[in-house]
């Protein structure tokens, strides 16, 4: 009998200590830490020499975030971060998973694990088999693997009734490849960790800019005079960008910040290429913080709007650039009267904050000229998400702040090689000249009919619409919302197949069949037709440069990405008119075909081997917009948050700690946060504690509300904490369960992460 496995981690409590919140970040408490993962997963020797060619420009690519690097400058063993140094450990580890580990270790026992434990098992060394009705992997040849996975797509009634998922780490080539192959198979089901993260910057960017990509680059910091930092905590997720901003302030430049969390990395930082500064007292970045409640954000924005325009009607030419909205922009008057229907009065309520504060923010928005805006989750993960980040340009619009040096949008990407994978086509719905450019290219009839994304892709597997599961990394059951009725969806699959580096949830939760296929990693040398190969990746801001590995590979039985592309695609396409073993013969090839298809890549082989890489085109750094429909800059009209909390429900957002990647954990700490040795806990207001009579560290459960369902996480300790009243907080994944699949972002789709109606039961 078949046993049913875990889908969330079980509810065990490690044991917390709360600490005092650190005052600044980075410093020497975050060498320390880089240095213990290092020593701990790799070995210092080996860990040492790994650490000085992250980021450097014969290096790889750090697989932590897509900040960029220095264009100019780079120092040894400076361009990594504690968390970057953590990311290098988590894969260079010396632990293994061999087929031993699973012929003693069912995947009922493995699924008992925390995520921290599972991911602490080490690297998969061999091509894995789940046979149906086993409740153990089995050792497979890769050319068996392929074979059960060809057979199986081939039996399917038709090609939409398979998921082709991708996480952003995949390689430039990978993807590809990956695309050409699931477009040759017949579909365009290429959902992506993008649906679930910047689909709303992409989508609002694509509508007011003409291109779905942020239009800064690094050394626009240096020239900045403010910079706002809105719905991100770059302390934890985005270190190096840290220094960035410290560059700003250092010529002068200010720093608004905008989270319900005063996190500690945005507040006081310490220089980690500095040593001398390690031990003072730090640099305060933060000129102004605003504790704007969650999903505030549209009703301040619209404050600050109003009160810029009461300035420029009392004095005319005084705030807006007249000149760049008449030759650049479209939709001014609109927007405006849209704008005067919005009373200060009614919005003040919704941010949780002063309205002198808000002055406050608004005069160093007029006050100063070149603007950058940074975001990330806490902006694109709302219902209204997509207005967040189009309120944000129309600020940038009414300043002129964009296409010029110090100014413009930075939507600060996640996964190392998110934005790549996009340009590369991973995408449910390609642009019309892109399929028309494979089928000229490749020969061949390209699926028209747009795919599904993530959350449709769940919708399609759970009425068994869809059938079979593959995943290009990453770690589905766990990064996607509603986890137990994602588990039912994977569970209805004939075959589910994961592509990874290492062990995870949804090897755990399968379809009747599985297989994972372990893949070389980012940090180890690539090796095909006796060449060494490197590959490329684009970052945050547009850069495509390459990526080498150092590493002797942890086992020899491991594939490329690109190699198990082809595999896949010699074992499926019976009539293709690639040749796929030709094409990752030599990654020079897979680079010409890219080059031939995709616009900017021109002289590719040779531009990606120029050090530190090339900048592909940006119209809206160019200050060109005619991409747009209306060949203009658009303004355009937002709505605020139009959740209404009864009495006893409060707002959760859905965070990371400081000790982890995504779904993998690499530790139980939260230091920025002064929470150590635990994760299932919630953070809320003081007097939200009083008045539900709870205290400190009381164990509680959590229940969703959602168009009259509920959703039930149980077991979490109580943290005061300085965050506005009726918020919460609570750490991904394990409150995934209570995110409804069904609550997403209007237009881009993306499940509402940071906005969870919740109540709150003591136990
Ligand atoms: N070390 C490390 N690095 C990472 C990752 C990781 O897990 N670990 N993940 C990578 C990935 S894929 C991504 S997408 C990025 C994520 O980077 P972030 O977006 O910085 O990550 P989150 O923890 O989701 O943090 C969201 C922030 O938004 C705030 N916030 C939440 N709701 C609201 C709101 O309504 N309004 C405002 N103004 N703020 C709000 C939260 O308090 C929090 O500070 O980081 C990438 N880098
Ligand atoms: N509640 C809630 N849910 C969220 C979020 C949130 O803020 N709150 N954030 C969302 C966001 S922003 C994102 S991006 C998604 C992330 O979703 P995913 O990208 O699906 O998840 P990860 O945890 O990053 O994936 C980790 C796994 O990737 C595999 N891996 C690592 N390196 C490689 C590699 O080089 N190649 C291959 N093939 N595999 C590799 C490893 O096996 C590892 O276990 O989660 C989303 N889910
Ligand atoms: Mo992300």
């Amino acid at each position: 009998m078949f046993k049913k496995t875990k889908e969330q981690p079980p509810e065990k409590l490690t044991g917390i200590q709360l600490t005092e919140i650190p005052k600044s970040s980075v410093g020497v408490k975050a060498i320390a830490s880089a240095l213990t993962h290092i020593k701990n997963e790799v070995g210092l020797v080996k860990g040492i020499q790994l650490l000085s060619k992250i980021n450097q420009k014969e290096g790889f690519d750090c697989p932590g975030c897509a900040w960029p690097d220095p264009d100019e400058k780079r120092a040894f063993l400076a361009e990594y971060c504690e968390n970057g140094a953590k990311a290098v450990a988590e894969e260079a580890t010396k632990n293994k998973v061999s087929p031993m580990f699973f012929t003693t270790n069912s995947i009922q026992e493995l699924s008992e694990l925390s995520d921290y434990e599972i991911g602490k098992t080490g690297r998969i060394t061999h091509p894995m088999y789940l046979p149906e009705g086993k409740n153990n992997y089995e050792e497979i040849t890769w050319e068996n693997a392929f074979k059960i996975i060809g057979d199986e797509l081939n039996s399917l009634d038709s090609a939409d009734e398979a998921i082709f998922y991708t996480s952003g780490r995949t390689s430039n080539e990978a993807a590809f490849l990956y695309q050409l192959f699931v477009r040759q198979f017949g579909t365009n089901n290429l959902p992506d960790c993008s649906n679930m993260c910047h689909e709303s910057s992409g989508a609002a960017l694509t509508e007011t800019l003409g291109i779905g990509k942020g239009s800064v680059t690094l050394d626009d910091f240096n020239h900045a005079d403010l910079v706002i930092v809105i719905g991100q905590n770059p302390g934890t997720n985005h270190p190096r960008m840290l220094s960035a901003l410290s560059d700003t302030k250092n010529k002068g430049g200010k720093i608004i910040t905008i989270n319900p969390l005063p996190e500690v990395g945005l507040m006081n930082y310490k220089d980690p290429q500095n040593p001398l500064k390690w031990f003072g007292s730090g640099q305060d970045l933060t000129d102004l913080f605003l504790p704007v409640k969650i999903n505030g954000d549209v009703a301040l924005l619209k404050i600050i709007l109003k009160l810029m325009k009461e300035k420029e009607d009392a004095k005319p030419n005084s705030v807006f650039d007249h000149q760049f909205i008449q030759e650049k922009t479209a939709g001014l008057e609109d927007f405006l009267k849209d704008l005067d229907t919005y009373s200060i009065e009614e919005l003040l309520p919704q941010t949780g904050l002063s309205l002198e504060k808000i002055k406050k923010t608004t005069e160093l928005i007029v006050n100063n000229k070149n603007i950058i805006i940074c975001w990330a989750m806490g902006l694109t993960q709302h219902k209204n998400a997509v207005d967040n980040i189009r309120e944000l340009v129309n600020i940038l619009l009414l300043k002129g702040s964009i296409g010029k040096k110090g100014a413009g949008t930075c939507p600060v990407r996640g996964h190392s090689n998110v934005q790549g994978d996009r340009t590369m086509g991973i995408w449910e719905k390609p642009p019309t000249t892109f399929l028309d450019n494979l089928e000229k290219e490749f020969n061949f009839k390209a699926p028209r009919k747009n795919g599904f994304d993530v959350v449709e892709a769940i919708e399609a597997m759970h009425q068994k619409k869809a059938k079979v599961f593959f995943g290009m990394g990453g770690n589905f059951i766990s990064a996607t919302p509603d986890t137990t009725f994602t588990a039912e969806a994977l569970q209805s699959c004939n075959l589910t197949v994961q592509v990874s580096t290492k062990l995870n949830r949804s090897h755990l939760i399968t379809g009747k069949k599985a297989l994972i296929l372990p893949c070389l990693g980012r940090t180890e040398k690539d090796y095909q037709n006796n060449k060494e190969q490197f590959v490329s990746v684009e970052n945050s801001m547009g850069v495509v440069h390459q990526s080498k590995g150092t590493l002797a590979p942890c086992s020899s039985n491991l594939l490329s990405e690109p190699a198990i592309v082809a595999g896949l695609a010699n074992a499926t396409l019976k009539n293709s008119t690639t040749n796929w073993s030709e094409l990752v013969s030599n990654y020079d090839l897979i680079r010409d075909k890219i080059e031939a298809t995709i616009p900017g890549f021109n002289n590719f082989n040779k531009r990606v081997r120029v050090k530190g890489g090339f900048y592909l085109p940006n119209n809206a750094r160019e200050n060109n917009f005619t991409p747009t429909k209306t060949g203009k800059a658009n303004f355009s009209n937002n709505k605020p948050s139009e959740i209404v909390l009864e009495k006893d429900q409060f707002l959760m957002m859905t965070i990371r700690t400081h000790d982890q990647y995504n779904t993998t954990i690499y530790g139980l700490d939260d230091r920025y946060r002064g929470v150590l040795n635990e994760r299932r806990v919630i953070f809320m207001n003081e007097d939200d504690i009083k008045l539900l009579n709870l205290k400190k560290l009381d164990l509680v459960d959590l229940t969703s509300h959602f168009n009259n369902e509920t959703r039930e996480a149980k077991g979490f300790l109580v943290i005061p904490y300085h965050i506005p009243k009726q918020c919460t907080a609570t750490y991904f994944p394990e409150a995934n369960v209570l995110v409804p699949l069904k609550s997403k972002a209007n237009i881009s789709n993306t499940p509402t992460s940071k906005t969870v109606v919740i109540t709150i039961k003591k136990r």
